[in-house]
């Protein structure tokens, strides 16, 4: 574990060099290798609890909520009726506590490679975890990419929330081409795909060539983003793509009243800012307009 030295936790990874972020840890919770990597948890000095996989962070107390609502209400509120939703990874249950707060929602599967990273959540995130004691939720612990090929014409709605694309890392297989194929013959007709894809300032390239191939698969993509303090550059990015040509994602489908927001208690959510996390900065629309002016 020597991401963690002289009281502070610093993450670096393949994906980001030359860059790192580090939290100030008071106590550290749990330490242990699962079948597919090592999983820590900590209590950080200001943001909370942390959870930590292969030593990058995943989610931690203080700001989760910017990451999990906004992959879970891009996507609903922009389909007419999502009733049958699946989750690939989101093995800390965050995603899987918004999406079935939804009350348009009927079904929820979720797929997590790791059942380690469940019970570690319940253990010592269990408001997020919460999500796991839902009726409607079915789980299957197995391959995300495994599970996509043999479901079709099956979902409104599949979120891909995984760990970043390190070579032979859990995730890796969720960032390319065929998963994308799977992913369009498992939607019913009109579904909605979204997945966590980074930040537009670390991984522009990357995202490109993502929309790219996605744009030969669905008749409208877009890439959004929220702010997340503790994921690396403070963003994370969302891919969106849907089967519906008359989708338009930058406008929700759905608006929820204040009432709503407050009921359903999202912290970050709200019309306004759906519709403000496609306005792209120029370096990332041009180069991401670009792509899907030479692909459409
Ligand atoms: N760079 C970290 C990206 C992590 C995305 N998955 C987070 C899991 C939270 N449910």
């Amino acid at each position: 574990m020597d991401f963690i030295k002289d009281g502070w936790f610093t993450e670096t990874c393949q994906l980001w060099p030359g860059q790192a972020l580090s939290l100030e840890v008071e106590e550290i919770l749990c330490n242990k290798k699962s079948e597919y990597q090592e999983i820590t948890v900590f209590r950080s000095k200001t943001y909370g609890t942390v959870l930590v996989l292969d030593g990058v962070i995943q989610c931690t107390e203080r700001d989760e909520f910017a990451y999990q609502e906004m992959i879970a209400y891009l996507p609903l509120l922009s389909h007419p009726s999502p009733k049958k939703v699946l989750i690939i990874g989101g093995g800390d249950g965050g995603v899987l506590r918004e999406v079935v707060k939804c009350p348009m929602v009927e079904s929820v599967t979720q797929c997590e490679i790791d059942e380690e990273v469940i019970n570690v959540s319940k253990k010592y995130l269990p408001e997020m975890a919460k999500g796991f004691q839902s009726t409607k939720l079915t789980l299957k612990i197995g391959d995300g990419f495994e599970f996509m090929k043999q479901n079709q014409d099956a979902f409104d709605i599949i979120i891909t929330d995984s760990t970043d694309p390190v070579v032979s890392g859990p995730a890796e297989s969720l960032f390319k081409e065929s998963y994308y194929q799977h992913i369009k013959e498992a939607l019913r007709n009109g579904g909605i795909l979204c997945s966590q894809v980074d930040s537009a300032w670390l991984h522009l390239e990357m995202i490109k060539e993502m929309q790219t191939y996605c744009k030969t698969l669905f008749p409208v993509v877009e890439y959004a983003y929220s702010s997340i303090p503790s994921y690396p550059g403070g963003q994370n990015g969302y891919m969106l793509c849907s089967k519906n040509p008359e989708t338009n994602f930058k406008e929700p489908r759905k608006t929820l009243s204040k009432e709503e927001i407050e009921n359903m208690d999202l912290k970050y959510y709200n019309p306004e800012i759906h519709r403000a996390s496609f306005i792209l900065p120029e370096f990332a629309r041009k180069e991401l307009d670009e792509c899907m002016t030479s692909s459409a």
